[in-house]
């Protein structure tokens, strides 16, 4: 069924037997089962789901697909147009576009010598692309060409070349196991840095792509977070479970888990209040959601999201070490990588923490959010074209 789709999504998530193989390695000690049994799992009511064991499944293109109701902005409209890279590029301009015309103003009639080595490196820094990359990339430069006249081109192509390979290594597909029913996907990070929003977002491709859905309110504190997740319900026909404003998170969470396996969802998303990683009691009750979790689940939660948003700069490093050690983070979302001059931060998350960035976000509509793609980001802050 899906071999002769391709696209995006082949890069977003991966399905059924290949990844049990990798998570469940149990299961792989289970006698075969009869092709009477296998027939019948060839019945799905999710046709994409992991009954079809074998199958990478990859999206149809998105215009084919986007139904009728979620397309709500014509600007939105706009962007389906565009290509990813193109979309990227743009969302990415402030980031690059600073960080090449610096590097066009340091070479512009001088040579490479200790004095453009240090501004380059100056200059790489203050683009939060992190110490360690930026020295890699200035010795690299100093190593073939020092004492020569340099163009910005090289330079340009030099730095792309080393983001990607910092860059290679944390860019990987979410991997979603269905057998898990639920794979349950737990969304914690600062407030305002675009939980809610990725929620929703993600929700929009799982169920574009015939996966069953549900979504868990837990950000208890605001009436305007509930509210918010039950929009995004709506627009991608997900059950939201919710309770009233104030309600123990941890207990909501142990409901939601129970909801979703009595209604053998395949995802289930869980929102969470917004805590700054430096106040020790939210941390406490965030670890409290997920011990009530485990209850239900000990393998639960498979994934532990932790949304940065790129306008911060230097302090998401730091928010991914305490959410690492607190929640148990084992995979990143990066938004609001539009209209910020400081997406190079990514590339110092990377070489520092080395944990996988599945998706970035550029822009606030459904269609915002892609798999993160080392090359691409690379070649697109570096300022290169294609
Ligand atoms: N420009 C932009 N805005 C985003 C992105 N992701 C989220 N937002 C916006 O950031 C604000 C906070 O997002 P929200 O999901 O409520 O954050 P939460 O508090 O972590 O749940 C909202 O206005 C979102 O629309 C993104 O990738 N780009
Ligand atoms: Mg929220």
């Amino acid at each position: 069924m899906a071999d002769n789709k391709t696209g995006f999504f082949k890069r977003v998530f991966s399905f059924g037997k290949k990844e049990a193989e990798i998570d469940a390695p149990e299961k792989l000690n289970q006698p075969e089962k009869s092709e009477q049994e296998q027939e019948q799992k060839q019945i799905p009511d999710l046709p994409i789901l992991p009954d079809a064991p074998v199958q990478e499944i990859t999206a149809p293109e998105k215009s084919e697909t986007l139904p009728e109701t979620l397309e709500t902005e014509n600007s939105e409209k706009i962007d389906q147009k565009k290509s990813w890279f193109q979309r990227l590029s743009s969302g990415l301009s402030k980031s690059s576009s600073s960080l090449t015309s610096n590097i066009s103003t340091i070479f512009t009639h001088r040579k490479l010598d200790d004095d453009t080595l240090q501004d380059l490196e100056d200059v790489l820094i203050q683009a939060d692309l992190g110490l360690e990359t930026s020295m890699a990339i200035t010795e690299k430069l100093a190593e073939n060409r020092y004492g020569k006249h340099i163009e910005g081109e090289e330079i340009r192509t030099l730095l792309s070349q080393e983001v990607e390979r910092v860059l290679a290594p944390i860019a990987q597909p979410l991997k979603l196991d269905f057998h898990k029913k639920p794979h349950v996907i737990l969304m914690v990070g600062v407030n305002g840095t675009g939980k809610t929003t990725t929620i929703g977002k993600l929700a929009a491709k799982l169920t574009r792509e015939g996966a069953k859905v549900m979504l868990a309110a837990g950000d208890t504190f605001r009436a305007a977070a509930v509210e918010q997740l039950k929009i995004w319900g709506e627009r991608t026909g997900s059950p939201v479970i919710s309770r009233e404003i104030g309600a123990d998170a941890a207990g909501l969470a142990f409901d939601a888990m129970q909801e979703a396996q009595d209604a053998e969802c395949d995802v289930l998303l869980i929102d969470t209040a917004g805590r700054l990683q430096n106040r020790a009691e939210l941390m406490a009750e965030l670890e409290k959601v997920i011990r009530v979790i485990k209850k239900q689940n000990p393998e639960a939660p498979h994934s532990v999201l932790l949304t940065l948003d790129a306008t911060t700069g230097q302090n998401a490093l730091q928010q991914v070490e305490i959410f690492k050690e607190k929640a148990g983070v084992n995979g990143l979302v990066m938004t609001k990588l539009d209209g910020t001059a400081r997406g190079g931060i990514l590339v110092a998350i990377a070489a520092k923490h080395q944990l996988p960035v599945y998706f970035i976000g550029i822009g606030e509509g459904i269609d915002d959010l892609e798999p993160f793609e080392a090359g691409d980001f690379a070649r697109v802050i570096a300022g290169l074209t294609g």
